[in-house]
């Protein structure tokens, strides 16, 4: 047991060092990048299809990079903003890496790219381990989710230095309360900015765009009071601060496992190969007719 925390730390430690790495480098030539995480289906690629309309408008360099276990449907809707898009197929893994992304961005994110948004795997518990090297972390809920999830999933909600509340024009229809969700986000992470969305209605739009250059101008993000714990992930022996303590198996199995080199599998195991080499899981899906709309910029 010892063994297999001591090797999911190993490995949180390798993606933490990469994710500071990359940010420099990034944030060095004039990159920010904002780490988008929901549980699937809460409308991070319709809000973003707004976003990046909106920075296209402006005259903002934005791309966008999306990964999925399967399917281009959302590199194919984030495209038609004219936008460089990028489609990452995880092979089976539920979250994005630090190392992945930087191998994804080689090659493919223009020069001059202002803003690069990442829409992250579908899921709440994976994702939220792993520093991308962003410079913004959002977390979006939409009000069909139920006002408890903050608190079920701590460690998304309490990292997150930008909440986003998305379908907000249905949120009558599903009685959401919202009063209530603000008051569980406040409990894990203190102070967290909480916005209102719809993509649909167009409340909001915008938000999400400002804020990201707000980060990249230094303009001092949230900074998450649970940033500063020691290890603070949904697995493991961690304990979240309060009174929510996350620990023994969080059991999202979700629509894929974790494979790899020391790679996580939703359940607290983590699996090493032991050959210490990084295996640069994902396949690069930067397909022409995605490519030709990224081109039209
Ligand atoms: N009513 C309403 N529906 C929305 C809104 N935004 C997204 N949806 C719907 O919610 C569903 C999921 O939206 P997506 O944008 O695909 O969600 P996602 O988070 O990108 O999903 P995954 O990438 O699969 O995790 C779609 O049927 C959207 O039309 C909104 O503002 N209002
Ligand atoms: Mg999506």
């Amino acid at each position: 047991m010892c063994r297999v925390v001591d090797l999911r730390q190993a490995v949180l430690a390798k993606n933490d060092m990469a994710a500071q790495v990359l940010r420099a480098e990034l944030t060095a030539r004039g990159t920010t990048v904002v780490n988008l995480l929901s549980s699937p289906g809460s409308g991070k690629t319709a809000l973003l299809e707004r976003e990046l309309l909106l920075a296209r408008e402006r005259g903002v360099a934005v791309a966008a990079l999306t990964a999925d276990l399967a399917t281009e449907n959302d590199a194919q809707r984030l495209a038609r903003s004219g936008a460089p898009v990028k489609q990452v197929l995880t092979d089976g893994l539920c979250h994005l890496e630090a190392g992945m992304l930087g191998r994804h961005l080689d090659g493919w994110l223009p020069e001059d790219t202002r803003l690069l948004f990442v829409e992250n795997v579908g899921n709440l518990v994976c994702p939220a381990s792993y520093d991308l090297g962003e410079s913004l972390r959002v977390v979006l809920a939409s009000v069909t989710e139920g006002e408890d999830k903050p608190l079920k999933y701590p460690t998304a909600f309490g990292l997150a230095q930008l909440v986003v509340v998305t379908k907000t024009d249905i949120a009558r229809a599903v009685d959401f309360d919202e009063a209530a969700f603000r008051a569980h986000v406040e409990q894990v992470n203190p102070g967290v900015e909480v916005v209102l969305t719809s993509a649909r209605a167009g409340e909001g739009i915008g938000l999400l765009l400002d804020r990201a250059l707000a980060a990249g101008e230094g303009a001092g993000a949230h900074t998450p009071v649970m940033a500063g714990l020691q290890q603070p992930h949904d697995h493991g022996h961690s304990q979240d601060h309060g009174h929510s303590h996350d620990h023994g198996h969080s059991h999202d199995h979700g629509d894929g496992h974790d494979h790899g080199d020391g790679h996580d599998h939703g359940d607290g195991h983590v699996h090493a190969h032991g050959d210490g080499h990084d295996h640069g899981h994902g396949h690069d899906h930067d397909h022409p007719h995605v490519r030709s709309a990224a081109q039209t910029r």
